[in-house]
């Protein structure tokens, strides 16, 4: 605890300024958000797994936009999926001395070195949108990110109520070891073990994107087709790629074959609108104001939670049209 508060001093020092913009004045910055004595603009190193999906791209341009808005000068490294180099460009943020680090970490382990470099070089660190396993909590400030977990009960909960607890079940993961995979997958998991009539008949991983989605669902089909009820996919990418598998098999998706997914994307409001999946579980990726909101707190020395869950909600069909124009990603 008393680490955690030196660390807090030590990064409110770190900025040492009075801030030049408060979060409400957020949408009034043309002014760069400087430190007071070293008049620098405040750097916010942004370590992002890639560009995988819909979801990833507005999770990127939201927190982009945000320092933007707010004056900081944001350093940007595109890490396409790989944990060696979100390390290295953690690294190199520890190098220029960034004031803050922004880490969307594409796995929950193998951290503790890096982040331990961090600790010793004062920079906070931010936790968006993914988790890790760390037994020294200390090593980040703060995680601001969804409950994958209840996610995957939610979902679960959608198809069993639907199919009366009684389904076979196909399962599209997301990439392995990724916090949204291992949580998302255990909570629907809990749910099929209330309901021994929903039956995950086969599941591999997607890796998140469209086009492995409807890869391993062609797949799934050819081994299981006949079996098939039900698709439950740990993103909308991977969602609509089934669906595409599905459509050129013969097969009408969202009526032969159900399909729940998480994220929640206008592509997937789109779909269900067409009847083609069923149920979506919201997983808002417009974090950049919680994020910016962390960096502002820590930065005038306050406190902040050491986790912001975003809260999420389900949308079945028979929303998807009416909330299809309100759709931001
Ligand atoms: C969830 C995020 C996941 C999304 C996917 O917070 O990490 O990664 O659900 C994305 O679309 O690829």
């Amino acid at each position: 605890m008393i680490r955690s508060m030196l660390a807090l001093t030590a990064a409110a020092l770190l900025f040492s300024c009075t801030k030049t913009n408060s979060p409400s004045d957020a949408t009034a910055t043309s002014s760069a958000n400087r430190d007071a004595k070293s008049n620098h603009t405040k750097v916010i190193g942004f370590s992002q797994i890639g560009a995988e999906s819909a979801w990833r791209s507005a999770e990127t341009k939201s927190i982009q936009e945000e320092a933007k808005k707010r004056g900081y000068d944001l350093r940007f490294s595109d890490a396409q999926q790989k944990q060696e180099n979100q390390i290295k460009a953690l690294r190199t943020f520890i190098a220029q001395k960034v004031d803050a680090i922004v880490l969307a970490p594409v796995v929950e382990t193998g951290w503790e070195p890096v982040l331990r470099e961090a600790k010793a070089a004062n920079i906070p660190v931010i936790l968006v949108d993914r988790g890790i396993t760390t037994s020294d909590p200390s090593l980040y400030t703060t995680l601001i990110a969804s409950d994958f977990v209840n996610e995957g009960r939610m979902a679960g909960d959608w198809l069993a109520k639907k199919t009366g607890g009684k389904a076979k079940v196909v399962e599209l993961q997301g990439t392995p070891g990724a916090a949204p995979a291992n949580d998302r997958k255990a909570g629907f998991a809990e749910v099929a073990q209330k309901n021994p009539g929903l039956q995950i008949i086969k599941s591999q991983t997607g890796e998140f994107t469209r086009a492995k989605g409807k890869e391993v669902m062609e797949a799934f089909l050819k081994s299981d087709g006949p079996n098939i009820q039900a698709v439950y996919a740990h993103n909308d990418d991977m969602a609509l790629g089934a669906v595409q598998a599905i459509e050129e098999s013969g097969r009408k998706p969202g009526k032969d074959i159900l399909i729940v997914s998480v994220d929640g994307t206008k592509d997937a409001f789109q779909a269900m609108a067409d009847g083609k999946m069923n149920a979506v579980v919201e997983c808002n990726p417009l974090l950049g104001p919680a994020v910016f909101d962390a960096v502002d707190k820590i930065s005038g020395g306050s406190q902040v939670e050491k986790k912001v869950v975003v809260q999420d909600k389900t949308y079945d069909q028979t929303e998807a049209a009416q909330a299809l124009p309100t759709r931001q990603y």
